[in-house]
This record gives structure tokens, C-alpha cells and sequence, in this order.
């Protein structure tokens, strides 16, 4: 049987970032992907899915595009805690407009906020949907229209009451990554997309999920939950039936921890050898070895994303993160033996940091010898323990962190970074590091040197575009 039901499903773009390379290189929506398949497949087949940032639009676009079309049922919004504000832009002239048509906010950004938080700040948004989303959002769409159970069995839902209460539901049971769902690729503009760089070496590339969760729990980390692992052999079927389709050539796989399990992780590889993609991952420096990076390479993989986050082993143990420098500089040594290309993540203004530290940590950086690195500072997020603690400590305040997030006022936390360091601080130590590795003739002659494919070349150029623009304050490329 199949609903009148209408969805709309889009993302709110990030704009308060500079170095925002994400939101230039649009990529396939994973998580909405998911959601719109999962609607299908129970009978709702009045799904649309809008990709605002791959077609450059706006809150201006999207009202016209409803005043043209009809506006939806339900307009459901993916978000990450950077774009919290934009989504809440998009509800408030949404609702202006149609009144009638409901807005659901979901996606990682919705995790730490309490439930008053997010709908007081949020005032025309109408739902929020913590952790998964495919049975809370079929949960909603049928609780509205009127065929499922009420509004307070939807797992996860954040609500108001008759009396404007701010109301939660318990999250439900985890998705069986298993289940042969599928993400709904063919609502999304494929041809526009690009994996950002330093991946995309090999176009077509798209991304996948094999798992989802990590049973580590790093202290600044909003991914510690249970793991569920989808089989090798379903991975290995998508992603024939995705190179047949669109000639797919290169894949990068979004699992927080891709060789988490050793042995499920050698089925995997093998497998996606034997379709002779091109592909990249996510790990850590204590889930790669040199037999591993072997079989990575023999199979395709051509670059992995470590989280190093600091070469000090006491910086590591503040951050709950148990690898060590030594073992990071072994592991980036294997990956380098078998001509695997590596990008180190590495975290300034952490706890206890000094100017001494991040010396220390430039000097570990040119010995480790990543191809790629990317210094970040430690995010702030309800949802990990370390802001938490925090918070605890009365560092700064449940409210100061809203504020952050959830409007446009000013916080404590313009000013300092989680760790307590004053921002213009915590930044000149970013751009130091950053401009340390990469403002060097050497780095460039190296990149030139292990040039692999046209498009290659051409990442090489935006990439460094993008990096210098952001060193000397220029400002994003796009900025609307
Ligand atoms: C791929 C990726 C990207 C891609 C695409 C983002 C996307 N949302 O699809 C790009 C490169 C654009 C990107 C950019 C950024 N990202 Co990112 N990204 C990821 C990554 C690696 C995978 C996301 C993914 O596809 N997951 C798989 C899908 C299936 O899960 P999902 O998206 O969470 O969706 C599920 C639920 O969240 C929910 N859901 C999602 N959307 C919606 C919408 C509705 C209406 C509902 C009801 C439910 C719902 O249902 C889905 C299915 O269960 C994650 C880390 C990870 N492994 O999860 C980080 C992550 C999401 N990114 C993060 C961050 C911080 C960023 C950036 C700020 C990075 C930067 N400095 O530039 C930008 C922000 C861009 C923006 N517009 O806000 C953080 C978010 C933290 C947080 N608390 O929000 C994460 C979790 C990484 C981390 N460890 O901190 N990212
Ligand atoms: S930082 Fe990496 S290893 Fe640690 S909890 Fe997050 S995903 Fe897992």
C-alpha cells in the first residue's frame, strides 16, 4: 500500500566555517540517503531529497521551489552542531510561509543539546530526532499521517506537548546494518559530486558506511557507541551494483574505525580488491601494522585518515586516546613502505597544552611525515565527555555552549577554547603548525612528484587555493 505522504529532505549548509573545503565539494548525503530509501521501502514513495549545497541554493530558493511545486508534509533537515543555526533559518521561513508543513531537525548536531535547549532556541522547528534516523523518521511520518502509533512512540523524538512542554522519547533499537536497505542514490544529483581533497583522486568516487559506532571512547568524541558491522559480502554486492551504475572508480569509506576487527577487516579488503576501485579510510595508528598496510595497498587503498591528535603520549592520556606517538610514527612509516598516502588529524589547545607542546608536536609532525595534515581544534560538543567534564568543572556553562550552537549571541566560548586557551591563541597555533608543514618547496616538489591521475593535479590546485586563502585571511571561496 502506498501513503500520499510528502517529504522533503535537504541539509542546512555550514556557514560559519572558513576552511571549509566540505561544503565546496558536495558529496552524496548518507544519512539522508538512508532515510529517504528506508520511506520508500514502507509505502511512502512521496519523497524528495534536495541537496541545497551541491546546487549552491538558499532559504530563498527552497521557498520558491515550494511556492512552485506545493510545500511538503514534511520538511526533515540534516544537520551537524555547526549548522544547528542554519536549520533553524530554514524552519523559520518555512513555517512563515506554510504553516502547516512540519519541520524535523536530525543528524549528529542534535545528540548533546537538552531537549528545552534545542526547542527553545529552536522555536519554529517542530521535532528533533537524536541518533538514528530511518525508524524515527518512518515513526514520525506515520504518527502524522495518522496510520502509526502517537507521537510519543517515535524513537528518539524530541517534542512538545498540549502544554508546550519540552518532551523525549527513549531511543529505540539499533538499525540491522545487515537489513539490505540500501541509500537512496538515485534521488540525489550523483554527477555533482565530488569527494573534497585529498581524496577524489579518481572520479567517479562516492562514500560508504560498512559500520557504524566505535567502541573506543576518546574524551573529545561524539562516535563512542555500540558497533554494528555490516557483512563483507553486502559491502562488496552495493558497491559492484555502484560501479555498474555510475562508474564508479574510487570509494571512501566513512566508518570511524575501518580495521577496528582485524579479521572482518581482511574479508573486507579482500573483497572490495577484488572490484579494482581505488579507496580510502578512516582508522586509528594502533589498527594498521605493516601486513595490514600490505593488503590495504595490494587491494585499492591509496590514502588513510589517521586521528593521531597529538605525537605527546600525556596529551594522548588526557584525551582518553590509548595509540602513542611511537606507534603513529611506525604505522605512517608502514603506510609510506607501500606507497599508501596518509593524513594526519592532530588536535591543538588540549588540556594542559603548552607553547612547549605544540613545539614539541610541529617537530613530532615533520618526523611522523604525513602527506597530508589537518590541525583542529578540539571541538566543543555536549555530546562528548570532555565538554562535559567541563562543564562540571565550571570552566564555562551548559548555557554558554547553547549560545555557541543554538544562536548568534555572544558565549564564552568565542573567547576560549574548551580546553580554557584564549581563541586568538588556540588559532595562531593552528596556523603556525598548518604554515610549518605546508609552506614548504619541499612539500610542494613532493606532491607534484607523487601526482597520480589529472584530477589529482587539480585537487593539488583548490586544495592549496583554499588552504592559502584561509592562512591569509581571504575568506571562503563561497560565502553566501
Ligand atoms: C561524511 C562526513 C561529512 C561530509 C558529509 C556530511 C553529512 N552530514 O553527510 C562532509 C565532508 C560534507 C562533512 C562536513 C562536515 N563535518 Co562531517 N562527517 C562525515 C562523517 C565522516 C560521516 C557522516 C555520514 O555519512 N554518516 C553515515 C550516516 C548514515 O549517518 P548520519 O549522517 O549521522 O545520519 C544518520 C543520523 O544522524 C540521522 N539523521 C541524519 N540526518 C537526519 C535528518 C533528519 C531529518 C532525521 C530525522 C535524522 C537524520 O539518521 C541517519 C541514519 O541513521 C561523520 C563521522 C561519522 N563517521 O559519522 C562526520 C561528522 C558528521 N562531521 C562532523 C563535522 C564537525 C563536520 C564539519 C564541521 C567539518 C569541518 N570542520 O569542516 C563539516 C560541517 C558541514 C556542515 N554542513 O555542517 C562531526 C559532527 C559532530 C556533531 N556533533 O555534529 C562528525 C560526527 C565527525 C566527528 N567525529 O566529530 N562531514
Ligand atoms: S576518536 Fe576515533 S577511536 Fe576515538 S571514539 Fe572517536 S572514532 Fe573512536
Amino acid at each position: 500500500m502506498t501513503h500520499p505522504f510528502s517529504t522533503f529532505l535537504t541539509m542546512a549548509p555550514c556557514r560559519r566555517l572558513q576552511f571549509n573545503l566540505s561544503d565546496m565539494f558536495p558529496v552524496p548525503r548518507l544519512g539522508i540517503g538512508y532515510l529517504s530509501a528506508h520511506l520508500k521501502a514502507h509505502g511512502y514513495p512521496n519523497v524528495e531529497v534536495r541537496d541545497v549545497i551541491a546546487e549552491r541554493e538558499w532559504i530563498p530558493d527552497l521557498v520558491r521551489r515550494f511556492e512552485e511545486r506545493g510545500a511538503p508534509d514534511l520538511l526533515g533537515v540534516s544537520v551537524t552542531i555547526l549548522s544547528l543555526r542554519e536549520a533553524f533559518a530554514i524552519a523559520r521561513a518555512v513555517k512563515e510561509r506554510f504553516p502547516t508543513t512540519r519541520v524535523v531537525v536530525g543528524g549528529p548536531g542534535t545528540n548533546g543539546f537538552a531537549a528545552a535547549s534545542l526547542l527553545g532556541h529552536g522555536a519554529a522547528v517542530d521535532f528533533f530526532v537524536r541518533g538514528e534516523g530511518e525508524a524515527a523518521m518512518l515513526g514520525l511520518v506515520r504518527a502524522l499521517d495518522g496510520t502509526g502509533p502517537g507521537i510519543d512512540s517515535v524513537p528518539g523524538l524530541v517534542w512538545r506537548d498540549e502544554r508546550r512542554a519540552a518532551r523525549e522519547n527513549p531511543r529505540g533499537a539499533y538499525r540491522d546494518l545487515d537489513d539490505g536497505l540500501r541509500v537512496d542514490y538515485a534521488a540525489q544529483p550523483m554527477s555533482r559530486f565530488r569527494l573534497h581533497p585529498p581524496m577524489g583522486v579518481y572520479p567517479y568516487a562516492t562514500m560508504m558506511e560498512t559500520t557504524r559506532g566505535c567502541s573506543f571512547s576518546c574524551e573529545f568524541c561524539c562516535l563512542s557507541m555500540p558497533v554494528r558491522e555490516r557483512s563483507p559480502a553486502d559491502v562488496e554486492r552495493e558497491l559492484a551494483d555502484l560501479k555498474r551504475h555510475y562508474d564508479l572508480r574510487e570509494v571512501h569509506f566513512i566508518d570511524p574505525t575501518f580495521t577496528l576487527h582485524r579479521s572482518r577487516s581482511e574479508e573486507l579488503i579482500e573483497r572490495v580488491g577484488r572490484l579494482g576501485l581505488h579507496w580510502s579510510c578512516k582508522t586509528r595508528v594502533d589498527k594498521v601494522d605493516e601486513a595490514l598496510a600490505a593488503r590495504m595497498a595490494r587491494a585499492g587503498c591509496y590514502l588513510i585518515a589517521f586521528g593521531v591528535e597529538s605525537g605527546e603520549d600525556d596529551i594522548l592520556g588526557a584525551l582518553g586516546k590509548s595509540a602513542t606517538g611511537e606507534r603513529a610514527i611506525e604505522t605512517f612509516a608502514a603506510c609510506r613502505q607501500h606507497r599508501i598516502r596518509t593524513t594526519a588529524y592532530l588536535l591543538l589547545a588540549s588540556p594542559g597544552e603548552t607553547e612547549a607542546h605544540v613545539e614539541r608536536t610541529i617537530r613530532f609532525v615533520r618526523r611522523l611525515a604525513p602527506d597530508y595534515v589537518l590541525y583542529d581544534l578540539l571541538q566543543v560538543d555536549p555530546a562528548n565527555p570532555l565538554t562535559r567534564e567541563r562543564i562540571a568543572a565550571g570552566a564555562f556553562t551548559a548555557d554558554d555552549v547553547d549560545r555557541y550552537y543554538l544562536t548568534d549571541e555572544p558565549s564564552a566560548l568565542h573567547a576560549s577554547s574548551v580546553a580554557g586557551h584564549p581563541m586568538e591563541v588556540a588559532r595562531a597555533r593552528i596556523k603556525r603548525a598548518s604554515g610549518d608543514f605546508y609552506v614548504r618547496p619541499r612539500y610542494f616538489w613532493e606532491r607534484v612528484r607523487d601526482l597520480r591521475t589529472i584530477q589529482d593535479g587539480l585537487n593539488l590546485g583548490a586544495g592549496g587555493l583554499t588552504f592559502f586563502k584561509d592562512l591569509f585571511g581571504l575568506g571562503k571561496l563561497w560565502d553566501r
